[in-house]
């Protein structure tokens, strides 16, 4: 299912040797699948003795990535013309150029080469790449090039692609019953040297204490709606200022919420000034909050969404449970 044919392995090589120099960018608001998945390419080009530099726009604001921040510039190297004529991009884990965000430095009409598993509309602008959005993680596609391409992983590169499956899987509890060949993957990486208990504390721990105290507080104020199938909680300027200066742990919140026995949908709203929210919205398996999103000028997936927009958070509630009333 999964297995890259022999055209895309030579397009890859093709679109290596063909340049002198590589720029390897993910999406902004970097998460550990990015990351990585951008590490093991530099792994690649470091095996054939490519020179290449790792860009990123952040911020790195999620705690799993903090530790590689310093390997990834949001600037170009400068090159003249002729250079750029010769150098290549990756870009990793995303599909559209604007979703890397602002680097400084040009990246249009670049020879560009996409390995992702974003739903996208397909390449464009002539694009070369590889997009498979069954696959669960970018860092697993890396992980397939990499095998077709040199061979066994080297053991720090095995642990590298294993924290970017580890991330976008939830700790592989994502995976559904079609995913053998995903385990089948990742067993090899850990023959590789992949250590999971280290990983998952690698991922799951060193949060701020106040991210803790911040949960205690939207736990106590979610209310129920709709016969308790949907759950709204809210945070306050004041809550941002005594407790959400170093972020909030949001996953936590939703996957508390959403274990609830009866809960289908959550929804957590932050007033960010005193007239603008920003609203996350989640849901177990058939109910849609990118339909409730797209109402408030929002979006995203089907079972995970947000949304920015004006007004208050108690004159937003009651219009965003009345909107899920009509879904639900
Ligand atoms: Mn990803």
């Amino acid at each position: 299912m999964f297995e890259l044919s022999q055209e895309i392995i030579d397009e890859l090589k093709s679109f290596i040797e063909n340049h002198d120099f590589f720029f390897i960018a993910g999406h902004k608001e970097p998460d550990g699948d990015c990351i990585t998945s951008c590490l093991g390419i530099a792994a690649i080009l470091d095996y054939f003795g490519k020179p290449y530099q790792l860009l990123s726009a952040g911020p790195f604001k999620r705690n799993e990535v903090i530790r590689w921040q310093d390997k990834f510039s949001d600037t170009m190297e400068f090159q003249d013309e002729s250079e750029r004529k010769k150098s290549g991009l990756f870009i990793a884990d995303c599909s559209e150029i604007v979703r890397i965000g602002d680097i400084d430095g040009d990246l249009k009409n670049l020879d560009t080469f996409v390995i992702d598993h974003h739903k996208t509309s397909g390449l464009t602008d002539g694009m070369k790449g590889h997009v498979d959005s069954n696959a669960p993680a970018c860092a697993f596609l890396i992980q397939l090039f990499y095998e077709k391409l040199i061979g066994d992983l080297p053991a720090e590169l095995a642990k590298t692609l294993f924290f970017g499956i580890c991330t976008d899987t939830g700790f592989f509890r994502f995976l559904t019953e079609n995913s053998s060949e995903v385990f089948a993957a990742v067993s090899r990486l850990v023959a590789s040297g992949a250590d999971p208990r280290t990983t998952y504390r690698e991922i799951n721990s060193g949060k701020p204490y106040s991210t803790r105290k911040l949960l205690g507080i939207l736990l106590g104020k979610a209310e129920r709606y709709l016969d308790g199938r949907l759950v709204v909680t809210w945070e306050s300027l004041e809550d941002t200022k005594k407790w959400g200066l170093e972020g909030r742990d949001s996953d936590s919140l939703y996957q508390l919420m959403l274990s609830a026995k009866g809960v289908e949908a959550v929804v957590f709203l932050r007033q960010d000034t005193e007239t603008t929210c920003t609203g996350g919205f989640r849901s177990q398996d058939k109910i849609d909050v990118s339909l409730v999103a797209s109402k408030f000028g929002g979006g995203g997936h089907k079972n995970a969404s947000g949304m920015s927009c004006n007004g208050r958070v108690e004159t937003l509630i009651p219009q965003i449970v009345k909107e899920f009333a009509r879904i639900m």
